[in-house]
């Protein structure tokens, strides 16, 4: 019987796929968003069975096996679980700020939910699809496994449309944010980390041939050329597709082979996306069966000596670092409502920019940045010490990178694809980064790759600050995090120092930033102080008019944020307090300051 299935499987073309959908706003479904059952399991009792072998290798998983969801059969048999009678957590969210027993939680948490068969036509396909879980997720359907994922910033999802059944199925999820060494990020971070199933989760529903993936964005240095690639799941050699952009009195027919077809289109016309004017034209791609709207800019960017050009013109990164995070509600952002509050703050500040600190945010953030005129860097965590020797911490960091990529690159707003944070070198980290390097640019070509990297004293001199990491021989754009004045020296350091930086290309300032209490005044050398704060900016905005080949700057950061690290008693109490706007929404007088200068640069590039 078995086999039998296998080959009608086979015969009929439905093969899984896990390949990632992107554009998944877009496509026909349902949310899955909302009240799901957990179970809090430390021991992680439903996976391990008591000689510590996980159920979900057995040929036939026990019924103590959580993911299989099992109710008593009758009075006498032992069941030691029951979802039904289990809390509720919310999806989206983080477990650590919905229950307080959950704050600082660091393990597994079980996630159950029921539904139904959605189709409306019986051949298409099903996909459950996840925005984001943090950190590793074991996931199940009907008491069979679908697959696990790793990493907790960038989405994945699953076919089901085989396993599926026309009532009640139920979806289980492990959720484990233990922190481990080999993981990206590694054990040590300046965030909190926040467990659960952190992003929108959806059952999508798609035909047998499906528009999977594409990039439509301007070929590399070609002002007027619109090039890219549409990926099909499940298509025959030969399948057409078409790409419209109506707007632009275009429509560009292709023939696929293997699903795959490439293309250039001609776009005389085309008016640029740009800070000032963030114009987004209606896309669609469309089959036989499918048509797919995305919301498209199209920009250059590029780099010659020093200067980043955008549409071919030298740009000034006003930027400021931001978390994902609402500082408000102290909590993992998630909503298109929490990207809003963040970015509409950006701009107050005069922001053209946003570095999305240290993890690729949510789609929300990437779709509004594209919308309000909003340049991003966005990263992946390789931040601090990962493992730089170890082949699957590499794996594990390229298929974020690669899930990353996909599901952005046809973001306008995007111009920088940053490979690390805070890096230590070595052969081994080089190796590392230039592995993901090259990752990116077989994806995505068009973008700049940058890496927020460290300076040095000079030995005879301490204040000269050289900037002579290795790695930036390959990077488009030098990124340098400095926190002279706050970490060592003090805020006249930073407008006394000179920078030596052996790189012709363009330097940003990636962070540097003061702790201050929002509402705590004194002399300008108290720590904690809002004048303290406003000062190290001061002196530090005299630094950066004298910094060679300086483009742009994303001080630290946009506002306080928890971490476990920061400890103070009565100053931080669990909150990192650089921020230029409090957890309670009130702007430290350095935000002034910035803004002040941020004004001053508009003009100077205008
Ligand atoms: C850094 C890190 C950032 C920290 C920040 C700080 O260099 O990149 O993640 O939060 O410093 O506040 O120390």
């Amino acid at each position: 019987m078995r086999h039998l299935l296998f080959m009608l499987l086979l015969l009929g073309g439905l093969a899984r796929s896990e390949a990632l959908l992107i554009n998944t706003g877009q496509r026909q479904s349902v949310s899955l968003n909302g009240a799901w059952a957990t179970i809090v399991d430390p021991y992680e009792t439903g996976y391990f069975n008591y000689r510590h072998e996980p159920y979900d290798q057995e040929k036939e998983p026990s019924t103590s096996a959580f993911f299989m969801n099992h109710h008593a059969r009758d009075k006498s048999e032992l069941v030691e679980y029951d979802f039904d009678k289990s809390p509720a957590l919310n999806v989206p969210g983080d477990w650590n700020t919905q229950r307080e027993s959950l704050f600082y939680y660091e393990g597994t948490v079980w996630f159950k939910r029921s539904f139904d068969d959605i189709r409306k036509d019986r051949k298409s396909r099903l996909f459950v699809y996840f925005g984001a879980v943090n950190y590793q997720a074991e996931v199940y359907l009907n008491g069979h496994k679908l697959g696990t994922h790793e990493g907790g910033f960038t989405p994945f999802n699953f076919e089901v449309t085989t396993l599926l059944r026309p009532r009640d199925n139920f979806l289980v999820l492990k959720v484990d944010n233990k922190r481990f060494a080999q993981a990206v990020p590694t054990v040590n971070t300046d965030w909190w980390n926040y467990g659960g199933i952190t992003r929108d989760v959806a059952l999508i529903e798609e035909p047998r041939t499906l528009i999977q993936d594409y990039q439509i964005q301007l070929k590399k240095n070609a002002a007027q050329t619109i090039s890219g690639f549409v990926q099909l799941d499940g298509a025959t050699d030969g399948e057409a597709v078409q790409i419209e952009i109506p707007e632009l009195g275009l429509v560009q027919p292709l023939t696929t082979q293997k699903g795959y077809a490439t293309f250039e289109i001609s776009a005389k016309n085309i008016q640029h996306w740009s800070p000032e004017v963030p114009k987004l034209y209606q896309v669609f791609v469309q089959t036989r069966y499918q048509r797919l709207r995305d919301d498209i800019g199209f920009r250059t960017i590029a780099t010659d000596g020093p200067n980043i050009l955008l549409n071919g013109k030298s740009v000034y990164l006003r930027g400021i670092s931001i978390h994902e995070e609402n500082p408000l509600r102290g909590a993992r952002a998630f909503s298109e409502a929490d990207a809003l509050q963040a970015l509409t703050w950006a701009k107050e500040l005069g922001c053209n920019y946003v570095r999305l600190a240290h993890y690729p945010h949510n789609e929300h953030m990437l779709r509004l940045a594209d919308r309000l005129g909003l340049l991003v860097w966005e990263e992946i965590p390789v931040y601090w010490t990962v493992d730089f020797a170890n082949v699957a911490t590499l794996k594990n960091a390229r298929q974020q990178l690669v899930e990353a990529i996909s599901r952005d690159r046809n973001r306008a707003a995007i111009i920088v694809w940053s490979m690390a944070n805070e890096t230590p070198p070595s052969p081994a980290r080089n190796a590392f980064l230039n592995s993901l390097m090259e990752q990116a640019r077989e994806l995505d070509s068009t973008r700049l790759l940058s890496a927020a990297l460290q300076h040095h004293a000079n030995g005879t001199d301490a204040m000269t600050q050289v900037l002579d990491d290795s790695i930036g021989a390959q990077l488009d754009i030098i990124g340098v995090n400095e926190y002279i004045g706050w970490y060592g020296g003090t805020p006249q350091d930073a407008a006394h120092s000179r920078w030596l930086v052996p790189f012709n290309k363009p330097l940003v300032v990636s962070e540097f930033g003061a702790g201050a209490v929002a509402g705590r005044h004194g002399s300008r050398d108290e720590r904690w102080t809002e004048e303290y704060q406003e000062y190290l900016y001061q002196q530090t905005l005299l630094m950066l008019e004298s910094m060679p080949n300086l483009r742009g700057v994303s001080p630290w950061i946009l506002a306080d944020f928890r971490s476990p690290k920061r400890l103070l008693p009565g100053v931080q109490d669990g909150w990192n307090r650089k921020g230029l706007i409090s957890n309670s929404g009130v702007k430290k007088k350095a935000f002034f300051t910035l803004r002040g200068f941020y004004e001053k640069k508009e003009l100077e590039y205008r």
